[in-house]
């Protein structure tokens, strides 16, 4: 396959900013663009000091009234005065681009706000023209919802609406009324809300809850769940087959790759959920008609029953099964972490050891043939932060586990303030550590290793382009090389066990990267010892 510009996002990282939590500027304690624009060099200022990110994806930014926290959108083609205006994000888009950074905003094609003006006319009566906009059911002759579909923060995904007498879908919070991609005038409507940020110079869309937007056309009832077990959350109580992957989701996705590809370099990757068969099926066909990148959340759980463990075993049959399930010339895109789930050291810190592999991870995620996603802080180690009952934000906390914890202020330094606002900010901040003023002077800190391993990944051919071939290791290690035709081969392992582990690498090479600085440099024989929790990356001519 030969990359030409537009194919930049194959090569790239991208960083996600959760615009409210990452720089304050005015004072009121809400992160905003404005503030984007002043951690730009942070981000990447060209040079080895700075984390070397390719692209920001950037958490919605549009009038909302936040119910969801700006996943209820109320205008597709505005700015959140709270970020601030149309001026200031015009700004950042050049300042981005200025420093060859590209700029992602994220789509929310499945619902809007219901305070979005097509909702409050769509509600307004049952002749209104855009009735239809959104979808509309009477309940049962019973006076049972229409069907047995589940919110997915919990409860039914129906609000009946008294003006009207009807009951109407929400996926997710009754703020939150779904829109009806069966009627071609939503789909026109939402497609030009993309052609709107093009034009304007945004670089692609981060696409929220792809799989849902097109449903079954009688909105039959989803079967139930043989499998749920107690424990596993309510909404699991019932298979999402008619609701979510539904086979007409993937012809919407066609369509709307038609308007990607109408502005040269544009790229989309879609948040959904499923078996590796399902999210590969984004890609579209081998001709790559579909989404550029779906993202595989496997890494952060692997079916509706909890968390991933930290586990070769498991991150090997993930990798496998996502290289295993994509068209030709697809690319994989494994997420570790963002604004809806735990922090990876949280997550993975049972016994106190999530910081060492929290430093593994970074190999795993830079060492595999995949498109990189960073969860802002997650490269100073920031953990999810205990928030008292009366500072709790997160609507979603009613009925599942609240998402507060992960979207605290992004940690600049030690000061009160943490660097972010002199103001008390929307979530409490965490301890003063980790904080990016301390780590950014150790050489050993977990930001170094971030920037090494991404600036490293730029420079190394095999890292940005190279295939995935799985190596033999033993067990507690995955390990794989990449390998590109003309290019040294770079090998990767990954110990996740309790004990020290040997990687045969027969014909040796030089530790170019590890999780332990003391690892690096050339093998003395054919093989890799790898303490426990540790990474490296070795590069040979051939693997
Ligand atoms: O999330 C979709 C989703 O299904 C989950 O990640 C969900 O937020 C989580 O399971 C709650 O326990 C996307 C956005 O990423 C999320 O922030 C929004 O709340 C949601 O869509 C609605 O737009
Ligand atoms: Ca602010």
């Amino acid at each position: 396959m030969s990359l030409g510009p537009e194919d930049w996002w194959r090569e790239a990282v991208v960083y996600q900013v959760y615009p409210r939590s990452f720089q304050d500027t005015n004072g009121d304690g809400i992160g905003d663009l404005e503030g984007v624009i002043q951690r730009l060099d942070y981000l990447n200022d060209g040079t080895e000091r700075s984390l070397g990110i390719d692209a920001i994806w950037l958490s919605p930014t549009f009038p909302s009234p936040m119910a969801d926290f700006g996943y209820d959108v109320s205008d597709y083609c505005g700015v959140h005065a709270d970020f601030g205006t149309m001026e200031t994000m015009d700004r950042l888009i050049g300042e981005c681009h200025r420093r060859g950074i590209r700029l992602l905003l994220d789509w929310v094609p499945n619902h809007t706000s219901e305070e979005h003006p097509w909702f409050i006319e769509s509600r307004s009566s049952r002749h209104n023209p855009r009735r239809d906009w959104y979808i509309w059911r009477d309940a049962k002759p019973d006076g049972s919802l229409p069907n047995n579909w589940k919110s997915v923060f919990g409860g039914p995904a129906w609000t009946l609406d008294e003006t009207t007498g009807q009951y109407y879908l929400h996926s997710f919070l009754k703020e939150q009324p779904d829109l009806n991609w069966r009627n071609p005038e939503v789909e026109a409507a939402m497609l030009e809300t993309l052609r709107f940020w093009f034009g304007r110079g945004i670089d692609g869309f981060r696409i929220d809850v792809m799989g849902m937007i097109v449903k079954h056309p009688e909105l039959a009832d989803n079967p139930l769940n043989g499998d749920w077990m107690p424990g596993d959350r309510e909404r699991s109580t019932q298979l999402w087959q008619n609701n979510r992957n539904y086979p007409e989701v993937y012809d919407a996705v066609k369509r709307i790759r038609a308007v990607f590809d109408e502005y040269p370099g544009r790229m989309g990757v879609g948040e959904v959920f499923g078996t590796a068969e399902e999210v590969g099926r984004y890609y579209g066909d081998d001709d790559g008609n579909g989404l550029h990148l779906a993202f595989n959340f496997q890494f952060i759980h692997e079916a509706e029953h909890g968390l991933t463990a930290w586990d070769a075993g498991a991150l090997r049959r993930i990798v496998n099964a996502a290289e295993a399930s994509l068209p030709a010339e697809a690319q994989p895109c494994f997420a570790l972490g963002n604004h809806d789930r735990p922090r990876f050291i949280s997550r993975h810190n049972a016994d106190a050891r999530g910081p060492e592999r929290a430093r593994a991870a970074v190999i795993l995620l830079l060492g595999l043939r995949n498109t990189p996603f960073i969860y802002y802080g997650e490269e100073i180690g920031m953990e999810d932060v205990d928030i008292p009952e009366d500072r709790l934000q997160d609507p979603a906390r009613i009925r599942t586990i609240g998402r507060d914890p992960e979207r605290t202020p992004m940690q600049w330094d030690a000061s009160p303030g943490r660097g972010f606002s002199p103001a008390e900010p929307w979530l409490p901040f965490g301890d003063t550590s980790p904080n990016v003023a301390d780590q950014d002077r150790d050489p050993g800190s977990l930001l170094s290793l971030y920037r090494r391993a991404i600036w490293l990944r730029r420079n190394t051919a095999a890292l940005l382009r190279g295939a995935y071939r799985e190596l033999p290791a033993p067990a507690d290690v995955f390990a794989w090389a990449r390998v590109l035709p003309g290019e040294p081969s770079v090998a990767v392992a990954v110990n996740t066990g309790p004990t020290p582990r040997e990687v045969d690498l027969p014909g040796g090479g030089t530790v170019i990267l590890a999780t332990d600085q003391a690892l690096e440099g050339p093998l003395k024989s054919g093989k890799l010892t790898l303490p426990p929790l540790a990474a490296a990356m070795v590069q040979a001519p051939k693997y």
